[in-house]
């Protein structure tokens, strides 16, 4: 079998039972064929950032994965409808959203999927939870350029 991948998957919710819904999908993931977690991040409560609704939920999740990147967001995204999730319109809130945010070495970007995630390195609620199972992955200056957005450990 081919080298495994290291990726990065984002995990976040702000509806219904949110920290339920992260903690399901960590198992999830973990149960997904082609893909095991090698780290998960502690839980962090986040102010909404670019949307509405309430306090989300989020993590961090470092996988190796055989999967190629669509076939794992098509896992992922599963795992959304599995949870309830529903699309009315751009960043509304969410009983589960799971974003890759890094696939390897990879940059991708192609209508479907963006690698890495376009708008990671603006956000607290990514760039915490990172850092603490990636610290290499994350500078202190760009902790600092997010440092205003409030996140919490929970
Ligand atoms: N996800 C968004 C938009 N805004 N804010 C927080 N705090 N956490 C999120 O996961 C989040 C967000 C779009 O996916
Ligand atoms: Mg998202
Ligand atoms: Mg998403």
């Amino acid at each position: 079998m081919a080298e495994p991948v290291v990726a990065y998957i984002g995990l976040g919710a702000n509806l219904g039972d949110p920290r339920g819904a992260v903690l399901s999908a960590m198992q999830a993931i973990a149960d997904l064929d082609g893909v095991v977690i090698t780290r998960k991040s502690s839980l962090y409560g986040s102010a909404p950032v670019d949307a509405g609704g309430g306090d989300y939920v989020n993590a961090v999740v470092e996988v190796q994965t055989w999967l190629t990147p669509h076939d794992l967001l098509a896992r992922l995204h599963d795992i959304e409808q599995v949870a309830g999730r529903a699309r009315p319109y751009r960043n509304a809130p969410r009983t589960l959203d799971l974003d890759i945010l890094l696939f390897g070495e990879r940059t991708l970007d192609d209508g479907q999927l963006t690698v890495p995630h376009p708008r990671m390195w603006q956000r607290a609620f990514v760039l915490r939870p990172l850092a603490e199972i990636a610290p290499a992955l994350v500078t202190q200056d760009q902790l600092q350029a997010v440092a205003d957005q409030p996140i919490w450990a929970l």
